[in-house]
């Protein structure tokens, strides 16, 4: 799938409400590098809860309810560290990658730093499917690569207007989609990550570019296809940053401002865990 992000465009689908915060509550909260869920409840997004509650259910034999194992997740530290941690996941991939030397790697930081300094390199990716850990994450990456690409760096900084220094495209590799509940929050946070990137780097957004491996529908999302494909897709919403913060770990959701977003009403449906 391809989603211009040019002028501002923001594909947030409207063939149903997105909540667009929720999903880069999230990716603000891999950028942290975190891994424990606390942090997101704290923030009031559940959408990773039911790993760590399966696990947590299965292990102890007790039937706690979600209510009462978020709430505890916030009141106990000790809690939270044994129960509310996700393994090696996006966060600490993206932030802290280790190799065979034991030194980690910021892999967004350097793709940031390149884009400043070699817009034309090939090698501006950042990557969280990491062989050696995977057997220790609750679940292993489903967005995996994440290439960026600059073009019209030669147009002059008039051309893209407000002293732009290029077009920055993303491409996305993704080995496994859920399309009826991962989808609309994965191209939506995918899409507010190029704008970021695109301010930290003077550059104004161009492309996403998303390549999906398994793609699939659950059975009991069919209800939720259906009621989908009736309806009319309208066209997607405006994104405007409200502020220019100094890096790329300095973004709140305060931030960000989404303007003509006219959705069909929610769907609900369950989560496959
Ligand atoms: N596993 C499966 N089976 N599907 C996924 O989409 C998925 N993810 C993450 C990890 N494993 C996955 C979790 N992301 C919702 C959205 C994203 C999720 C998980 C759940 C969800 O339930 N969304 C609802 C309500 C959101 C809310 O609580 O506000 C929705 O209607 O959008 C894909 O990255």
């Amino acid at each position: 799938m391809r989603f211009d992000l040019t002028d501002g465009s923001f594909p947030v689908y409207t063939t149903k409400r997105v909540y667009w915060k929720t999903a880069i509550k999230e990716m603000l909260w891999f950028l942290t590098g975190q891994t424990n869920i606390r942090s997101l409840l704290e923030d009031n997004v559940r959408i990773w809860t039911d790993w760590p509650l399966d696990k947590y259910r299965k292990a102890t034999g007790e039937n706690i309810s979600q209510e009462e194992f978020e709430s505890t997740i916030i009141s106990d530290e000790a809690f939270a560290a044994k129960w509310g941690d996700l393994g090696p996941v996006y966060g600490k991939q993206w932030r802290r990658w280790v190799d065979t030397h034991g030194i980690e790697h910021d892999q967004i930081a350097n793709v940031i730093q390149t884009l400043k300094s070699n817009p034309t390199s090939r090698r501006m990716l950042f990557h969280a499917w990491n062989v050696g850990e995977l057997d220790q994450m609750a679940l292993s990456p489903c967005h995996m690569t994440y290439q960026f690409y600059a073009s019209k760096l030669d147009e002059g900084r008039d051309a893209l207007g407000g002293g732009s220094r290029g077009e920055l495209s993303l491409l996305v590799g993704q080995r496994s989609c859920d399309v009826g509940l991962g989808n609309p929050f994965n191209i939506a946070q995918q899409a507010a990550l190029v704008h970021m990137v695109a301010q930290q780097v003077d550059m104004t957004p161009g492309e996403l570019v998303w390549v999906g491996g398994d793609v699939h529908l659950y059975l009991n999302h069919i209800d939720l296809a259906r009621t989908i494909l009736s309806r009319e897709p309208r066209p997607f919403p405006k994104l405007r940053l409200l502020r220019h913060p100094a890096s790329i770990d300095d973004y709140r959701i305060e931030d960000f401002e989404v303007t003509d977003y006219d959705p069909y009403p929610p769907i609900e449906a369950p989560v496959a865990v």
